[in-house]
């Protein structure tokens, strides 16, 4: 598993790294390599999400199901997901994790108005948005020509076969990227350390508890009550029939590798009907990640707190926005979430350079957040395959 080796890597360059910077203090020359790794990271963002996105919607197969299936599906993973931001961002607040980056120039917050935020959705110009790395243009151009594209039905085929190459050649180039994250850290980190000590990394332990607090509660608590109260089963025997998947999840660190085992379990064992889990779950780990949407949120606002900026309603109502058009467009793959994570930091005007800090625990967390986004579309297939039996919910 290639994910290993690099996790691996990922943990000794961060050894390396706290020693360099503390020992070396002349390594913040090489920050620039540290800013390349970034920049990299964002160079696939748009095109990745916009084409993960489109093939999500462009690829649900005849228009009937979509109908059907596909909008019962997306309208319950936005609200799941829009659950989850919401936990995230109480805890954050509430627990105000931050490490204080007193070298690193406070930048000015510049939220977009609500109006602006409403327009901002629609795109003027399709290429504009790319151009002018517009986040959420892209992402809702991504949704309705995905859905335009299904309902134009043979003619819209050889758009659909282009994209979804697309996609995949941008995946296999995203995981060519996440490859270089050992050297990427170790340029992130040394120069951080070699500027602020040690005190930042060790600030990160109350970012980490805040995450690994908010995943628990949406995963231990709000998806087993949802489970209850909308498929009317036991969230405790459901998890033990399907446990293998998120465990398999947790150490894949990918949503895609684990779906094999995710269909097998939810069928085989949750019970979940094989047309609904064979339509429900394929879009649910690229569009339904729960994990990664609290994460985000969590990991924006630890980062704006970091620079001593204290955000308000509108840049929570941002972050929440983007955090869950964000995890709409993370793929999944290890490390997705930090790559789509550079949308929220721009939809509040944060530099990406607060991704240096975090990025020494995304391993990690990545970990963790891939389990709760395999849950909860495990979850998800359940309730959906109860309200659309015979039987009735
Ligand atoms: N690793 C991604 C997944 O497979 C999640 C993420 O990176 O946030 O779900």
């Amino acid at each position: 598993m290639w994910w290993k080796r690099i996790e691996n890597q990922t943990l000794l360059a961060i050894f390396l790294a706290i020693l360099f910077g503390l020992i070396f203090p002349e390594v913040k020359t090489f920050e620039v390599l540290g800013q390349i790794f970034l920049r990299l990271l964002k160079m696939v963002v748009l095109p990745l999400v916009f084409t993960s996105v489109f093939v999500s919607l462009a690829g649900m197969g005849t228009l009937r199901a979509f109908e059907r299936l596909g909008f019962l599906s997306l309208i319950y993973y936005l609200f799941t997901t829009a659950l989850a931001v919401i936990t995230g961002l109480v805890l954050v607040h509430l627990l105000h994790p931050a490490a204080y980056l007193s070298s690193l120039a406070a930048p000015k917050l510049n939220p977009l108005s609500l109006q602006d935020l409403l327009l901002e959705l629609f795109p003027e110009n399709m290429v504009r948005s790319f151009a002018e790395d517009r986040i959420i243009p892209v992402l809702f151009l991504g949704l309705v020509l995905g859905g335009a594209c299904l309902h134009t039905g043979e003619k819209g085929e050889p758009l659909k076969v282009l994209l979804e190459s697309l996609n995949e050649t941008l995946l296999t180039l995203t995981r060519g990227i996440i490859r270089l994250t050992p050297v990427g850290v170790f340029f992130l980190v040394a120069p951080l350390v070699a500027r602020e000590g040690l005190q930042p990394l060790l600030d990160l332990g109350h970012y980490v508890a805040t995450v690994i607090l908010g995943l628990s509660l949406h995963a231990l608590f709000t998806l087993p009550l949802l489970l209850r109260l909308l498929a009317r089963v036991s969230p405790w025997r459901y998890f033990l029939a399907v446990r293998e998947a998120p465990f398999l999840a947790f150490s894949t660190a990918s949503s895609s590798a684990t779906l094999p085992v995710t269909l097998e379990v939810a069928e085989e064992r949750g019970g979940v009907r094989r047309e609904v889990a064979g339509f429900v779950l394929p879009l649910g780990a690229t569009v339904n990640m729960d994990g990664t949407a609290l994460y985000e949120a969590v990991a924006a606002m630890f980062m704006a707190f970091s620079y001593g900026l204290t955000p308000g309603i509108k840049e929570s109502l941002l972050v929440f926005l983007t955090a869950v058009l964000a995890s709409v467009g993370a793929a999944g793959i290890p490390g997705a979430g930090l790559v789509t994570m550079t949308l929220v930091l721009q939809s509040i005007g944060l530099p990406l350079e607060g991704l240096g800090l975090i990025l020494a625990v995304d391993r990690f967390l990545d970990m963790l957040r891939t389990s709760v986004n395999v849950w909860g579309d495990l979850v998800g297939a359940k309730i959906i395959d109860r309200a659309l039996s015979p039987q009735g919910g």
